[in-house]
């Protein structure tokens, strides 16, 4: 049987030469190709010692570092089921993931030890490991008595590689299912659109700056970096100063569009600076027009924008080579997508027309975990998944997202899902009901703000809401700002008009660009 392990596709596409660097981090470390190889091995033989059942869940929430990646590849090198969850992440969000996804195994950072294995524990979990970002945890521990050698789990095409916890369109967050094939048909695609060029054609060097809890970072970053042999400089945290001093020694960076503006504000930003990069790619959440001109004026270079999502990875981009690459779309739909624009009545659009966007391809993943029901619901009849997202494409092709359907906020390329923090707030004494909305914020793109109503004869304060909310919530889901006021604007069914809200608190943060 053909192997379909994701894992197999990267470490064949490992250069010959397994010595040279295939990491460099930003405290000076490096790593080769054999020191992926052999630690990936070490710590899917730890993963096999286990016996964990076929489809066992790995949950990991750890600070970013290269053991972290190395613990993704080994859990699909195992065969198992990869879920990272964001760092922010607090008590109440990690039970509700760990007691839906019912994990295996459970790796956290030391500091957090207590209460997650106390959560894991209670949830029926019986591996719970530690790892830090000082390379040290119980994890390591393990896996230095396992043996070097694995062979790569067979694995068919539609078996699960990770689970994606997404707000997606309604109700609780939902574990996206995405297989070995969906990841591994994106990664391919992507080598070939972005002209990624293997080391014998010279070679690419890429930042990895961003989060590894995402698609972006997770998977579009790292699957195109490990699927072309080309070498990481691995950033812990994204800090434009550091990124400035090492886009001398790189070719492609890849960022939200928050990165690109805080870039931007970076005095050594200039020609010079980026002189030796081919490609600069952005993407999760929409890319001002503003910054993709700022960016072509200061550096010279034209952002190549993309779209994609947890539930899809990537699903268009603007071109690599041959047309222009527009701001303000994200380009065609990648080969092997298809893609269409469906209208209120069901009918399909003709170019210009906006409408729902519909995807199709084997990058779409294969549904929610333990929601039949909900999967059902986000394709339609003919198999096309039902974004959210709001858009139309034009008569070149070219797509262009104009809002989403779904109530959805997306801060600094995190999502944010207004009905989780208006559930908070409203179960707050003295809180009649609350609205959370997306305003533009210079820094994030957009942000949350709360606007409250207090139940009759109860006075409510602001900062204590905000204050109740950091206790329970990772910290960028908190509202920028909160209103109490006397009454929400409602059209004539009673429906919150949260547009008007929109409208009323624009400007908000205009004044305090960065
Ligand atoms: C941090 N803060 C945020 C925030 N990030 N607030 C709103 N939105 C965000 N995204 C707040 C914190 O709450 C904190 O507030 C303060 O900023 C400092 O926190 P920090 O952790 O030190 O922030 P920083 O390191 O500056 O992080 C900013 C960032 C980060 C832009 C680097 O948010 C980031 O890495 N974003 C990328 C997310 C990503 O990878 N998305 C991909 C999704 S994949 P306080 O008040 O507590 O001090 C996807 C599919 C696709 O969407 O198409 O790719
Ligand atoms: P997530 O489920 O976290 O992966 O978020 C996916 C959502 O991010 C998509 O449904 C879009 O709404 C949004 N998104 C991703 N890329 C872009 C982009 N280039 N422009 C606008 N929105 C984007």
């Amino acid at each position: 049987m053909k192997n379909h392990n994701i894992f197999a596709a990267l470490r064949a596409a490992f250069p010959q030469n397994l010595d040279a660097v295939a990491v460099e981090t930003d405290n000076g470390l490096e790593y080769s190709w054999r020191d992926l190889e052999r630690s990936t091995a070490m710590l899917a033989n730890l993963l096999k010692s286990l016996k964990l059942p076929v489809g066992a869940r790995v949950a990991v929430q750890v600070e970013k570092s290269v053991e972290a990646m190395m613990l993704y590849l080994a859990t699909l090198r195992a065969g198992y089921v990869f879920l990272p969850l964001n760092t922010a992440y607090q008590s109440a969000e990690i039970e509700y993931f760990i007691g839906n996804a019912e994990p295996s195994v459970v790796v956290c950072s030391s500091k957090n030890f207590g209460w997650v294995s106390k959560i894991a524990f209670k949830a029926g979990t019986q591996n719970v490991f530690t790892l830090d970002d000082d390379r040290t945890g119980s994890l390591l521990e393990r896996a230095a008595h396992c043996s070097d050698q694995h062979e790569v789990a067979v694995m068919r095409e539609d078996d699960m590689a990770a689970i994606l916890y997404t707000s997606g369109t309604t109700g609780r967050s939902k574990g996206a299912m995405l297989s070995h094939g969906n990841l591994l048909s994106n990664a391919l695609v992507l080598k070939d659109y972005w002209g990624w060029r293997t080391p014998e054609e010279g070679g690419d060097v890429l930042i990895h700056a961003l989060p590894i809890f995402h698609v972006h970072g997770l998977f579009v970053a790292l699957h195109g970096a490990l699927i072309n042999g080309s070498k990481m400089i691995w950033l812990a945290k994204f800090d434009p100063k550091l990124v400035v001093k090492k886009l001398p020694e790189a070719t492609v960076f890849m960022g939200v569009p928050t990165l690109y503006v805080r870039l931007l504000n970076e005095p050594g930003l200039d020609r010079q600076a980026v002189h030796n990069m081919r490609l600069f790619v952005a993407g999760s959440a929409p890319l001002l027009i503003e910054t993709f001109n700022a960016w072509k004026q200061v550096t010279g270079h034209t952002i190549l924008e993309r779209y994609g999502m947890s539930e899809t990875a990537m699903l268009t981009s603007n071109p690599y080579k041959g047309n222009e690459r527009r701001g303000g779309t994200v380009g065609f739909a990648l080969p092997g997508v298809s893609l269409r624009v469906q209208g209120e009545d069901g009918q399909i659009l003709p170019a210009g027309e906006i409408g729902g966007i519909q995807v199709k391809g084997p990058n779409v993943f294969k549904g929610y975990w333990r929601m039949p029901e909900k999967t059902k619901e986000e394709f339609t009849a003919d198999g096309f998944f039902k974004t959210g997202d709001v858009g139309k494409i034009d008569a070149d092709g070219y797509i262009t997202i104009v809002g989403r359907s779904k109530d959805l906020i997306i801060s600094g390329g995190y999502n944010v899902y207004p009905a989780e923090i208006e559930g908070y707030i409203n179960d707050m004494p003295g809180v009649a009901e609350s609205a959370l909305v997306g305003v533009p914020h210079p820094d994030f793109g957009e942000v949350g703000i709360a606007v409250v109503i207090a139940k009759p004869g109860i006075k409510l304060e602001a900062d204590q809401i905000l204050m109740t909310l950091k206790s329970k919530l990772a910290n960028f889901k908190i509202p920028k700002h909160c209103y109490v006021v006397p009454e929400l604007p409602r059209n004539t069914m009673g429906k919150v008009q949260k547009n008007l809200l929109r409208e009323q608190h624009k400007t908000l943060f205009a004044k305090t660009a960065v």
